[in-house]
């Protein structure tokens, strides 16, 4: 088009659009109705609550759209530095309530649908959890791009969009069963599909060497091809116009590769062939904080690796034409060792494809990454078979020799030849098999290593990163990690959310949370405290309604509900929460039996027993026995303490089955009591925790990861604190099977192991691992101070005005646990960004 012709075609458009679409009543309902017709295609008058769910969601998408192209536009125009977030997994639960809520919209949206004779909450029950992560990693990255789009930063998230997120648990005769969560199934509002943004990915094949100005290079000739197709989500921010883009790469058949196939007649086995290619983005491995040398993992991890760089480098180049610029406008963040593919990717890119001499491309590598570590134990550091590695990608193999021989070398001039040290330190592992320390290939590559929180980063100092540490004491840092308000109070506890809006007066703790703390002055007003209360009376109501439609189980809300819910881990002891319920049950027992033998209320103490309502939930890995079996127990427990006319309503246990961000979402604002009690040094930080801090639950806790933090926060008379520290540990196992062990618990692994629960034999090995000298996680010894702390919350219960100034107290000392702070810290001393503020 020529220049006049372009202005009269802008013209046109800008006369024929509003600017922004509305957010009025009348004009959000024509545009759900307009959405029932036309995108979902039901009659304007005849459709269920889910397809009203779709066309609100379509709705919403449309006004995100609007927002994140004004963003996108932005961003191009400012040219700011970005970061570049790669993580494999994002835990992005249910994205209606929150988008609406971020764009400010809620009220007006359940003011249009109730006018359709709709009611939002119920319309945002029918969406399903984006569920692409295990865990407290997962669930991490996606608070941390809350934080990224609320304070205006220009960030990317990268990661897989696999087809099957997390399992589904669903539990058969106490026992846990997986199910494949095809999630996709009825389509995906809030992704964009981005035909036209893809990029090849190789793998295989071999290397050659080539002339190339008078000297040789290397070629990498791939024997397959995959295309990477993006697909956006557009992440909102809260009281900002910006939005920013996590975008997830599926994988598909490249047109590029077997056409020989179709030319040779074999048009069927050429098609078929084709699906492989699939393969690579179908399936979330269920695993967290276990490596298994898989081939398909490695190939998700370079297949993201892959596209996103050649994403980040596009776009670069769009506007540079100089590689040593890149520094001052792209920073890479590692989210655990999983994406550090990326280092030996960018070498690979910089060397052979843009032809930079090594060493400028090795000075510009040490520049843009940092690396944040989520692990406490050396075993669950990842390491990838040479003989792997050889195979699926024989380039970056060589390219991670040859960072190897020249970082070894450097080694030997600092620490001089002190061969089991440097053999520690090397990026290359020879052992029976040779492999390739991805840990220690990411630190070697990043100008910074971060820890999740302060004492983990005093273990990796000390412990499992010690040798680098003391070569490089500048690289190591940590940033303790966060949660985002606003997913966890603002939507998921909205009275709450309103009860501390109208006490501190403003609604401005939404974004800058440090404002809570001013609920300390009030933590003694009764009025508050009358509030406080039935706020977390109807959160127990809405959660007892919840249980006894799952479960059929009736619980009563004035006993105190005690949860524990995050993955089954032997190191995070739902077995020690098990076996503790279990001895209430037996006190329980025991008072009744008095009761009816002396006939007499007084001489009991039953009167005495505060009720509990006990909750656990979690997933274990699909092969992962132990857990399973600490499941099984769980749900063998329940069912004769729930069944047992002589406990009423003094004690019941419920497993809540198929955990995840939603159900976490009515849970916590629910609980009174949550349990954090892993073996200390064990829980590199956790953030559950922090989630129901802010809700103003009480915590009783072991001091690991970051509960030692929120204790200097709340101080330790607002919680109830027990068990080993982390410095007496490692004593405490080498004493082992002479360590005593309280009477306690003897008698109730002894009811276990007899059978009293039944599944006697399924349960003995279970029972194996915690006696006999084998309690690794100290269940035995950390047994009594375990029942002393459980006992203080009784005693502190019974008190409500007490337990309410703690609660009170819980969420004004929850500010520091925002990931806004987090990321806050990154940007400033990590990865040297500013925020990029859409005007508008
Ligand atoms: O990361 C969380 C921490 O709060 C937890 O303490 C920590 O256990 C968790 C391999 C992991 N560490 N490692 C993983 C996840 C998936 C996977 O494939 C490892 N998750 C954690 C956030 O910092």
């Amino acid at each position: 088009l020529g220049g006049g012709e372009t202005r009269v075609r802008v013209e046109r458009m800008f006369g024929l659009m509003d600017r922004f679409l509305k957010s009025d009543p009348s004009s959000l309902q024509k545009d759900i109705l307009d959405h029932v017709e036309y995108t979902v295609a039901r009659s304007r008058f005849s459709f269920d609550d889910f397809e009203a769910y779709q066309a609100l969601a379509h709705s919403v998408r449309d006004r995100l759209i609007e927002r994140w192209h004004d963003t996108q536009i932005h961003f191009k125009k400012k040219d700011p530095k970005r970061i570049y977030f790669l993580s494999l997994e994002f835990l992005m639960g249910r994205s209606l309530s929150n988008s609406v809520i971020n764009l400010g919209i809620r009220d007006q949206y359940a003011d249009a649908l109730k006018e359709l004779g709709f009611e939002f909450e119920v319309l945002a029950e029918q969406e399903g959890d984006a569920a692409l992560g295990n865990g407290g990693l997962a669930r991490l990255s996606a608070c941390q791009m809350d934080s990224l789009a609320t304070m205006d930063y220009p960030a990317w998230g990268y990661g897989l969009r696999y087809q099957y997120g997390l399992f589904r648990q669903v539990i058969l005769d106490g026992y846990q069963h997986e199910q494949p969560d095809y999630w996709l199934n009825f389509g995906n509002p809030w992704e964009i599909e981005r035909v036209h943004v893809t990029y090849p990915v190789k793998f295989y094949g071999t290397v050659e060497d080539e002339n190339f100005n008078g000297g040789k290079r290397k070629v990498w000739l791939p024997g397959e091809m995959v295309e990477a197709v993006a697909y956006d989500n557009p992440i909102p921010g809260h009281g900002t116009r910006n939005t920013i883009t996590l975008r997830l790469w599926a994988a598909k058949p490249s047109d590029q590769i077997d056409m020989e196939s179709y030319n040779t007649g074999d048009y069927i086995n050429a098609v078929v062939n084709r699906q492989r290619a699939e393969t690579i983005s179908s399936v979330l491995y269920p695993d967290d904080r276990s490596y298994q040398g898989k081939e398909l993992r490695l190939k998700q991890q370079y297949f993201f690796v892959s596209a996103s760089l050649q994403d980040i480098i596009r776009r670069f180049k769009d506007s540079h034409s100089n590689f040593d610029d890149f520094p001052e406008k792209v920073a890479l963040q590692l989210n655990d060792t999983h994406p550090s593919l990326a280092i030996a990717e960018v070498m690979r890119v910089l060397v052979d494809e843009e032809h930079l001499e090594w060493n400028r491309a090795w000075g510009i590598v040490c520049k843009i990454f940092s690396f944040t570590t989520h692990t406490v134990l050396p075993e669950g550091l990842e390491k990838v078979p040479v003989d792997l590695l050889e195979s699926l990608l024989p380039r970056h193999l060589q390219i991670i020799y040859d960072i190897n021989f020249d970082y070894i070398e450097e080694l030997k001039k600092k620490i001089g030849l002190d061969y089991d040290r440097l053999s520690r330190m090397s990026i290359v592992e020879d052992g029976a098999v040779k492999s390739i320390r991805m840990a220690n290939l990411a630190i070697v590559c990043s100008h910074t290593v971060n820890g999740v929180s302060r004492v983990h980063s005093e273990l990796l100092k000390t412990r499992v990163f010690k040798d680098f540490y003391e070569l490089w004491p500048h690289k190591f840092d940590y940033k303790t990690n966060g949660v985002t308000q606003r997913r966890w109070i603002v939507v998921s506890n909205p009275s709450l959310s309103a009860l501390i809006s109208k006490w501190l007066g403003t609604e401005a703790w939404i974004r800058d949370v440090d404002l809570l703390a001013g609920l300390q002055e009030q933590a003694a007003n009764v009025d508050l405290h009358e509030e406080w209360r039935m706020v977390r009376k109807v959160n127990k109501m809405r959660l007892a309604e919840y249980i006894e439609a799952m479960s059929g189980i009736k619980v009563s809300v004035s006993a105190m509900f005690d949860v524990q819910i995050k993955r089954i881990h032997e190191y995070k002891r739902q077995l020690l929460n098990i076996l503790g319920i279990i001895h209430r049950y037996d006190c329980i027992k025991v008072a009744y039996a008095i009761l009816i033998l002396f006939q007499n209320m007084e001489k009991s103490d039953r009167t005495k027993v505060v009720p509990r309502v006990c909750i656990i939930g979690g997933k274990a890995a699909p092969g992962y026995e132990i857990a399973k079996k600490i499941i099984k127990l769980c749900n063998a427990v329940a069912e004769k303490i729930n069944n047992d006319p002589d406990v009423g309503d003094l004690l019941k246990l419920v497993f809540i089955p198929d955990y995840n961000v939603s159900v976490a979402e009515l849970v916590i604002p629910g609980a009174d009591l949550s349990q954090h009690i892993s073996t200390a040094g064990h829980e590199a930080s956790g953030t559950g925790n922090m989630k129901f801090l802010m809700n103003g639950c009480l915590l009783l806790a072991t001091e690991d990861g970051s509960t030692v933090e929120i204790i200097e926060e709340i101080g330790e008379d607002n919680m109830f604190l027990f068990g080993a520290k982390m410095h007496e540990v490692p004593a405490l196992r080498v004493k082992g099977p002479t360590l005593k062990v309280p009477l306690q618990f003897a008698s109730v692994v002894r009811m276990v192991r007899d059978g009293y629960f039944g599944f006697q034999d399924y349960f003995e090995s279970l029972c194996d691992k915690v006696e006999g000298g084998n309690d690794f996680y100290l269940l035995g010894y950390d047994f009594q101070s375990y029942l002393e702390a459980q006992a203080a919350a009784d005693k502190a219960f019974v008190d409500q005005e007490k337990w309410t100034r703690m609660s009170i107290l819980s969420t004004a000392g929850s500010g520091r646990f925002s990931s806004d702070r987090t990321i806050e810290e990154y940007a400033e001393k990590t990865w040297g960004i500013e925020p990029c503020k859409c005007p508008f």
